[in-house]
């Protein structure tokens, strides 16, 4: 979707010219996937709705998920030096950059909902306690301290399963709860559940994928390994991952059913992120 680049770039060209915003340009135009804002966007998109006027409704997702890249890599969280085959924000500039272009990008995200003219004030609200639930100290950085908790510890298959529903499956049935705000409808629940199976199923791919394949097909280091962190495959054998795995599918299944989003552009959405190959 050209309209989200183009969107985040005229975002970037209403911020003052400083180091802050070369950095911010640096990592939001950085070839990010854009999954989270797709994925609301295109729910909109199935249920007979134009998404471009409340695209920025979405951006929001976007933008708190680039600032959790930027900080996450940080020395004093997992000390990345490269992220989507690109020096880390704070290689390529500096910790102090680094760690406020993060804070700005999670502060500028909030405007992005409250001065967006389609959104009634009651949609606005709501969206931004969706975005401050699931990405705030319940949510996704609950999440990140628990990971970072994780570390060469013993942890049960369900620490891993709430870590991996507070960390990925947290921004994107945000995304997917704000769709459903713009839709006015009962089914917020369900696009939240809908949520948790896609995120669940991209994170145990992601396991499997990562024990399976070599460095090469992979694509990227393998990460978990070199950090001893638990994964589905370390925690329970790569023939029960995969069962589990399985078990996930077939409800994930279930729910498109019962969306009535079978065969349209979300199911074709949910598709093309779950077959990946690496
Ligand atoms: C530092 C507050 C804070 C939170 C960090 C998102 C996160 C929480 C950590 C990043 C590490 C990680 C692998 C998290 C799981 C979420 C996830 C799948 C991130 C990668 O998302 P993609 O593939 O990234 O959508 P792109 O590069 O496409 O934007």
């Amino acid at each position: 979707m050209s309209t989200i680049e183009e969107r985040l770039k005229s975002y970037i060209d209403t911020l003052p010219k400083s180091k802050l915003k070369d950095a911010i340009a640096y990592v939001l135009l950085g070839g990010g996937k854009r999954i989270r804002p797709i994925l609301g966007m295109t729910l909109l998109e199935s249920k007979g709705v134009d998404p471009t006027p409340y695209i920025d409704a979405f951006l929001v997702v976007e933008m708190i998920h680039t600032y959790s890249l930027i900080h996450d890599d940080l020395p004093a969280m997992d000390d990345d030096s490269l992220r989507r085959g690109k020096p880390t924000v704070h290689i390529a500039f500096d910790e102090a950059t680094a760690i406020l272009a993060g804070d700005a990008l999670l502060t500028d995200s909030f405007k992005m909902v409250v001065n967006n003219n389609h959104l009634s004030a009651l949609q606005k609200v709501q969206i931004i306690d969706i975005i401050a639930s699931k990405a705030g100290s319940m949510g996704m950085v609950f999440g990140q301290i628990k990971d970072i908790e994780s570390e060469n510890k013993k942890i049960t298959i369900e620490d891993l399963n709430l870590m991996y529903e507070l960390k990925t499956a947290n921004l994107i049935q945000a995304s997917l709860m704000i769709a459903g705000v713009i839709l006015s409808e009962q089914e917020i629940k369900s696009y939240e559940e809908l949520g948790y199976y896609i995120g669940l199923i991209f994170q145990i791919q992601d396991d499997i994928l990562e024990y399976t394949l070599s460095p090469e097909e992979f694509g990227k280091s393998k990460s978990d390994d070199i950090r001893n962190k638990p994964t589905y495959v370390s925690l329970l054998g790569l023939d029960e991952a995969n069962e589990v795995l399985t078990k996930y599918v077939a409800t994930l299944n279930r729910l498109i059913d019962l969306l009535n989003i079978k065969d349209t552009a979300m199911h074709t959405q949910i598709k093309l992120l779950l077959n990946r190959r690496k």
